[in-house]
């Protein structure tokens, strides 16, 4: 008889998650975390059984448009997949939308709302991407002050009844691009009956199915640039369930990401209704992006996390050269590295979780908005480049196995890479640093928080630790310094290794932080191991100063040259 390995198994993904535990008994109160803890744990039962056994059997099944019906009528429908169907009821009844707006745990709720997002992520298809948008285009309403449209869309959005609830789209990247999005071409004209309609492209947009969407158009008229765009509201579906001037061109054919519907769209007098005035889209849709930008974040972590659970029981099960996987000193140094790097992207990115909790606090601390303007991409640019780095590793982990397509892994892969290119890439994210910056007068604030967060370290022996961790911070602090004085090109060219640094030194000092909580409750001991290791694999990402005697020689004159 041939060997037949044994397939990696996952089990309830809330008790086997010891960060997870530890992280929850340090931020929450007590009797917070014994409420939410059976909703944990039923997701974590649901994520390590029922879901992912369905993403397996579902692996190849992908969205379908149908744009014709047999008798020649238009229809342009979308059918999702069953784990999709599925996802959608389930996120619904968790209240996974809902939780922050509920707010039975005050400023807890986003922490209980993002667990729980934490867990249902890796087993469902990317259906995050629908709630992403949905979270985001509640906060955006609610921010907007607008009674009439929040009245109508936020009890949808926030509905815990599968039949009730709504998705809705971000309908921003268009034939010009996903960044660059004051350049957006779409125009908006007011008819005669007063009713505004939407004519152009939309070249990017997930979750096209959605029932609204909180979309970027140019009232006629109005000047250039991402302050002469509206914000605007629609609803894709009149009463008798017809599109509303929209056309599904086709579904993009992408590396990744393969469930989600992402479609083109041409908009020929859709009816919307400005939400916040008639100019400033841009910065009226940025509640909406630093939303996104979070699940983005908690996307990227819950990534490790599934890739990181997968290999760790392969190593268990697979035996190669006399010994398990997991027995071999060189095995286990690779999955330590891994758990390192989710185990600080982790803490990051709950960090400002918490944060965001506390600004949607009725009386949010000082300052707290600005912290999170620069904690917000940092902690996206960076996450998302772990993630992808992880899932490489993962796949890895499991040799020829990692790159067959019906073991399910190298999804994981190419799912991955769309976490540093969507909600703003790593370089758009790291010049949207440096305005942070600029706006909460550089690095000094984060120095600051960074210190609190490694005191706790020196009583424990993780000293070293937190000397590395400023030590990397100073050098970014006289870094942005120089490069500042030098000039916008220096200073453009610093920006991503700046926030690359920036944001591995967070994830230090909240390792450091987390190590030593846990070390005084003799809680997790791993996560002392993880900060060491982590640490060890490089902190600062700035290159060299180059000194006089190696900078480049000055150009040749032409002539000379010739
Ligand atoms: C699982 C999770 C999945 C999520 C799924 C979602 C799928 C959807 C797919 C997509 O839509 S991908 C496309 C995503 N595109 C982006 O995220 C946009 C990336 N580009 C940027 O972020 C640019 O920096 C930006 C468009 C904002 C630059 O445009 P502008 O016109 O040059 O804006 P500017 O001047 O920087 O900012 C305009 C205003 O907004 C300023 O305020 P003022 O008007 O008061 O001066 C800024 O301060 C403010 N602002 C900009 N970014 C902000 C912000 N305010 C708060 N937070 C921010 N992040």
């Amino acid at each position: 008889m041939t060997f037949i390995q044994e397939p990696p198994r996952l089990g309830n993904q809330y008790r086997d998650d010891a960060l997870l535990r530890s992280y929850l008994e340090r931020t929450l109160p007590g009797e917070v975390l014994d409420e939410i803890e059976p909703e944990l744990d039923a997701m974590g039962a649901l994520a390590g059984g029922e879901l992912y056994e369905m993403q397996l059997a579902d692996r190849r099944a992908e969205p379908l448009l149908t744009q014709w019906d047999a008798w020649g009528n238009r229809v342009d429908a979308i059918e999702h997949t069953p784990l999709w169907r599925r996802a959608e009821e389930l996120a619904a009844r968790h209240g996974l939308v809902a939780i922050p707006y509920e707010r039975k745990h005050g400023t807890d709720s986003r922490v209980h709302q993002m667990a729980l997002v934490y867990l249902f992520t890796p087993s469902t298809d990317i259906y995050s991407c629908p709630l992403a948008m949905s979270d985001g285009a509640a906060r955006t309403l609610v921010a907007s002050g607008n009674r009439k449209l929040t009245d109508r869309a936020l009890p949808r959005l926030t509905s815990r009844e599968p039949e009730h609830f709504w998705t809705s789209g971000q309908w921003m990247t268009e034939t010009i691009g996903g960044s660059d999005v004051g350049a957006s071409e779409t125009v908006a004209r007011k008819g005669e009956d007063g009713v505004w309609r939407l004519y152009g492209r939309k070249w990017f947009t997930s979750a096209a199915s959605a029932p609204m969407a909180l979309t970027l158009a140019r009232p006629e008229g109005s000047g250039p640039g991402g302050r002469g765009l509206a914000l605007f509201y629609l609803e894709t579906r009149d009463e008798e369930g017809r599109l509303q001037g929209i056309s599904i061109d086709r579904l993009k054919d992408k590396l990744g990401t393969r469930k989600l519907p992402t479609a083109e769209l041409t908009l020929d007098g859709t009816p919307a209704e400005p939400v916040w005035g008639l100019s400033d889209g841009v910065r009226h849709i940025t509640p909406m992006l630093n939303i996104t930008r979070l699940w983005n974040g908690v996307s990227s972590v819950a990534a490790m996390r599934r890739g990181v659970a997968l290999a760790e029981d392969y190593a268990a099960r697979r035996e190669a050269f006399g010994a398990r996987l997991a027995e071999q000193p060189l095995h286990q140094d690779t999955l330590a590295g891994l758990r390192a790097e989710l185990a600080g992207a982790f803490l990051l990115t709950f960090e400002v979780v918490e944060r965001v909790g506390w600004a949607e606090g009725e009386e949010p601390a000082g300052g707290e908005d600005e912290l999170l303007r620069v904690l917000t991409p940092i902690m996206k640019l960076v996450t998302a480049k772990q993630a992808v780095a992880v899932a490489s590793e993962v796949l890895e982990a499991f040799g020829g196995a990692g790159y067959v397509e019906d073991t399910g892994l190298p999804a994981l892969l190419r799912d991955a890479q769309v976490l540093p290119i969507w909600e703003g890439t790593t370089n758009v994210l790291a010049l949207e640093t440096l305005r942070a910056l600029e706006a909460c007068g550089g690095l000094e604030p984060l120095e600051r928080l960074a210190d609190a967060w490694l005191e706790p370290g020196e009583r424990v022996g993780l000293a070293g630790l937190a000397r590395l961790a400023r030590s990397a911070l100073g050098q970014a602090s006289s870094r942005y310094g120089e490069a500042r004085a030098a000039g916008r090109e220096a200073l453009e060219t610093e920006a991503r290794r700046l926030a690359m640094t920036v944001g591995r030194a967070l994830e230090l000092a909240l390792l450091v932080r987390h190590a030593a909580w846990c070390h005084e409750r003799g809680a997790d001991p791993a996560i002392r191991d993880a900060a060491h290791r982590f640490a060890a694999a490089g902190v600062s990402r700035l290159h060299a100063r180059r000194s006089a005697a190696e900078a480049p020689p000055a150009p040749v004159p032409v002539a000379e040259s010739n």
